[in-house]
């Protein structure tokens, strides 16, 4: 299908110009171990069923944008399995026993390679997908996430997956400071922390957009169509 024309998508603090072509669909970290019982974000004492609310409503975007040939990229937070790029600050965190590189039912928590560090079957990367697997919280930081975008022209991002104030948030501000528009779809984002999750998206939105928009995917599903509904009248 042929990609369509920039359309105005409702979001808030004041619309959004998609321009699809220049805009990839971001997932963030919906891995296993964040998401399922057994996983790493369990054993911080998270309830993750909290987190499982965003699946569908990233499902749905995911299957537009690669119906409309967009692209779309994946993250995986993780470390290397003799965590070479583990920093000890971060490897001291959390309860002895339960912490990232200790074993767990879902293979090594957070551990690249293993069960829990796969993303939920739902979401499975296309093999033609990007995957960056990152160290830290942003998936900027000591990735190939910018190179990858600027190679496709890419200057707008549609940042997807969890958690909304952790990597979801960090990520929005690496992206904002490197020049990308982001939009945040507030149902594709999901927190352990309700209150989080609310603050987090107010604080994108916050004076004019500081860090981008917020909007959700009913309202850029809905944009996405009627370009291409414009698009295929224009054709006739
Ligand atoms: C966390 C993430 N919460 N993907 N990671 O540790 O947000």
């Amino acid at each position: 299908m042929r990609a369509p024309n920039p359309v105005k998508i409702s979001a808030e603090p004041y619309g959004f110009v998609l321009t699809p072509p220049a805009c990839a669909l971001l997932i963030i970290d919906m891995q296993r171990d964040f998401l399922e019982p057994g996983g790493f974000g369990e054993a911080l004492g998270n309830d993750v069923s909290l987190l499982r609310r965003a699946i569908a409503p990233i499902e749905y975007l995911l299957a537009a944008w690669r119906a409309h040939g967009l692209t779309v990229m994946h993250t995986r937070e993780g470390h290397r399995p003799d965590l070479s790029d583990l920093p000890l600050s971060k490897h001291r965190r959390g309860q002895a026993g339960r912490r990232i590189g200790d074993p767990g039912p879902m293979g090594r928590l957070l551990v690249r390679g293993e069960i829990g560090h796969a993303i939920v079957p739902q979401l499975t990367p296309l093999p033609d997908e990007v995957v960056i697997d990152k160290p830290g919280k942003g998936a900027f930081w000591a990735t190939d996430l910018h190179a990858e975008l600027q190679e496709r022209h890419i200057t707008q991002l549609i940042v997807t997956g969890v958690t909304t104030e952790v990597c979801v948030h960090t990520t929005v501000r690496e992206a904002n400071d490197r020049g990308y528009d982001c939009l945040v779809p507030s149902d594709c984002v999901a927190s352990y922390f309700p209150e989080l999750h609310a603050a987090g998206l107010a604080m994108i939105k916050a004076q004019g957009g500081i860090f981008g928009w917020v909007s959700d995917s009913a309202r850029i599903l809905h944009a996405l169509d009627s370009a291409r509904v414009a698009t295929a009248t224009r054709e006739t």
